[in-house]
């Protein structure tokens, strides 16, 4: 390749040093109330930029009018600045040990030939999703709604590599741990777990593509654990060590943080805590506007189409209601056919404003089990929100 074509590949693909970020491209300055920090990482596209160490990217609504989220556009979150930056597959092995017969270390290429594969649509979201709405403020990246995306995963059921390492009876928690580390001795090395039931129930699976294509570093690469319905801490990045554990799983991460009150909907009160936690688990039921724009200009008169997606823990999406009224009165979306219990499920309604002015629009989604969304919610960390979105939009 002469330097001309090499180049324009650089300019293409954003080769940029991970580790050196401030060579990202930042082409919006932001204001407190202006416009967003947009930022591009390497593999990545423009996203909505909340800290570059670490990197952490919000996707920008208008890629949810799609049934899958780009790779590129897909959000990104991470804890430690020391995130990974290459990894070489020669070398690279998953390690699997612990409570087991027979400890593993496989390549990628082992793990792509000597296991039959699996493939699952599903979303993966943040616990902090839309943490920027919670009133009062609470502490933590302030996401707007774009800390999720959904996705088609294949790789290969964890059952089968558990099976393969043959778990020893007694086994309790099985951890995962990533190329990740922590900066300083100081700080927690973040590494989850799930029960040993949740870990072999043939659904939670070890991806190493995302949409057909080998995951962006910043996604995992090149292995990730994969949780349907669960929320994306549990969704290990860069996936290096699977211990089987025969006492239960207890760190930082655990013990600390990701954490919600115990009762309804993960709600507590500002003013009273809740002294009862659990450890986060799965996606209650939400909706979010892809269309309109807020800031969007209707016409009176012209039907338009109001969008959104809608998804919850698996359940199913059965039901989307949309008003145009701020609540007084509301007509059932269509829904697009499901492409699986655990992908999002788009819906659409159409709507011909009658006269010029200012309206309130509501998106409200039930699942099968009968839940639906929250009309108020707190939490101290800004978690699971899941109350009823509403966008403003002139008529003219
Ligand atoms: N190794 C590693 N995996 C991780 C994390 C991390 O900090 N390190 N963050 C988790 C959290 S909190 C989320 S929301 C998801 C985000 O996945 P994404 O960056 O691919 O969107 O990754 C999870 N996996
Ligand atoms: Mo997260």
């Amino acid at each position: 390749m002469n330097r001309r074509g090499f180049l324009q590949l650089m300019g293409a693909t954003s080769v940029v040093a991970l580790t050196a970020s401030c060579n990202r491209n930042r082409s919006v300055i932001g204001t407190l109330s202006g416009p967003p920090d947009l930022a591009r990482f390497p593999e990545k596209t423009e996203m909505i930029l909340l800290t570059d160490r670490p990197p952490q990217l919000e996707t920008p609504i208008h890629y949810f009018r799609q049934d899958l989220t780009p790779n590129e556009a897909f959000f990104v979150r991470w804890h430690l600045e020391g995130v990974p930056t290459s990894v070489d597959l020669r070398t690279f092995r998953l390690n699997v040990s612990g409570h087991v017969r027979q400890p593993l270390q496989l390549s990628v290429d082992e793990l792509r030939s000597r296991f039959d594969p699996i493939s699952i649509v599903a979303v993966n979201q943040c616990s902090g999703n839309s943490r920027s709405f919670f009133e009062p403020r609470v502490p933590g990246g302030q996401w707007k709604h774009g800390a999720v995306g959904n996705a088609k995963w294949t790789g290969v059921p964890l059952k089968s590599i558990l099976d393969r390492a043959q778990v020893k009876a007694g086994a309790v928690d099985v951890s995962f741990n990533g190329l990740d580390a922590p900066p300083l001795p100081s700080v927690a090395d973040f590494v989850k777990a799930l029960s040993i039931d949740h870990a072999r129930d043939g659904e939670v699976m070890i991806a190493y593509t995302m949409n057909d294509e080998p995951l962006p570093m910043v996604n995992g690469f090149p292995l990730r654990l994969v949780v349907p319905g669960w929320y994306g801490t549990y969704w290990v990045k860069a996936l290096s060590d699977i211990t089987v554990l025969p006492q239960p799983f207890s760190n930082f991460w655990t013990d600390k943080a990701y954490r919600i009150p115990s009762g309804p909907n993960g709600t507590e009160s500002p003013k009273d805590f809740a002294k009862d936690t659990i450890p986060i688990n799965r996606f209650n039921v939400r909706s979010i506007f892809v269309r309109p724009d807020p800031d969007e200009m209707l016409h009176w008169g012209v039907p338009t189409e109001i969008e959104g997606i809608a998804f919850d823990s698996g359940h199913g999406i059965r039901r989307v209601e949309v008003s145009t009224d701020g609540g007084a009165t509301w007509v059932d979306a269509r829904l697009d056919p499901e492409i699986g219990k655990y992908s999002w499920r788009r819906w659409r309604a159409l709507w011909t404003p009658r006269k010029r002015g200012q309206y309130r629009l509501m998106a409200r989604a039930t699942n099968a089990a009968g839940d639906t969304q929250s009309k108020e919610q707190w939490n101290r960390s800004g978690f699971m929100w899941n109350v009823i979105q509403q966008v403003d939009v002139k008529v003219g």
